[in-house]
């Protein structure tokens, strides 16, 4: 690691102060034989599921609202700690290896075809539903992805995907999208790669951080953010490297 990016301090109920460590918690809470939690899960066990990490009492509630915009009463596990991941703050590297370990449900170390189209599922869907704006993954849309993963990224021709193929795929997609090295990387841009944001987004001005994940309400800001997007565009300088540091 290069220079070293410097992180909020931890409030348990703020997820975009969480960092992937407190998203393994949630993990290893989700993995305990006992707790014999289900492939979906309400929102008292998604609660209970966040309490894992000391001090976490009301972000279950606040995410629940965003992962369930159906009311539908449940929510898919893997997409829920997906989530968490795709919200807190940590380099896209270190995101992308908590991803890849994730779904790794053979723990064998590298992913079949199944597994690639579910951590893709999961994954986008959570973020969509995080980006207000975004496209709900569709699942020919996703099986076509995977397809184009393991064309694109088996480099070694064995049929998985190992962890280092998986990560400069991810990595050069998302890239495509975002103008600079080292400049930060949004959720709307990693949407705008997988084709799950109608148009590309105007990038934010480099000061502004994306707003928090669990404040519903702040999602107004959309609006005015696409009012000033051409001055936004413009104004666009160097951020410092964040999201992205490698
Ligand atoms: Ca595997
Ligand atoms: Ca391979």
């Amino acid at each position: 690691m290069g220079n070293q990016p410097s992180f909020p301090i931890l409030d348990p109920n703020k997820l975009d102060t969480w960092r992937i460590r407190h998203c393994e918690i949630v993990q290893g809470e989700y993995l305990k034989e006992d707790k014999n939690y289900d492939f979906g899960v309400t929102r008292e066990d998604f609660n209970q599921l966040l309490g894992a990490v000391d001090g976490c009492t009301t972000l279950g509630n606040h995410l629940w609202e965003v992962l369930d915009p159906k009311r539908a009463g449940m929510v898919a596990t893997l997409e829920g700690i997906a989530a968490l991941a795709v919200g807190c703050t940590d380099s896209m590297d270190v995101k992308l290896n908590f991803v890849f370990k994730h779904f790794d449900f053979k723990r064998d170390g590298d992913m079949s075809h199944d597994e690639v189209v579910i951590l893709l599922s999961s994954t986008l869907s959570a973020m969509a539903k995080m980006e207000k704006s975004g496209i709900l993954p569709g699942d020919d849309q996703m099986e076509k992805l995977a397809d184009d993963l393991f064309l694109d990224a088996d480099a070694d021709k064995d049929g998985t995907i190992q962890r280092k193929e998986f990560l400069n795929w991810a990595k050069v997609k998302i890239a495509q999208q975002v103008i600079g090295e080292g400049e930060e990387v949004f959720r709307a841009d990693v949407l705008t790669s997988f084709g799950l944001l109608p148009e590309a987004p105007a990038r934010p001005p480099a000061a502004k951080k994306e707003p928090p994940v669990a404040a519903n309400e702040n999602s107004d800001n959309s609006n005015e953010a696409g009012d000033n997007s051409e001055a936004a565009a413009e104004g666009a300088t160097e951020p410092v490297a964040e999201g992205y540091a490698a």
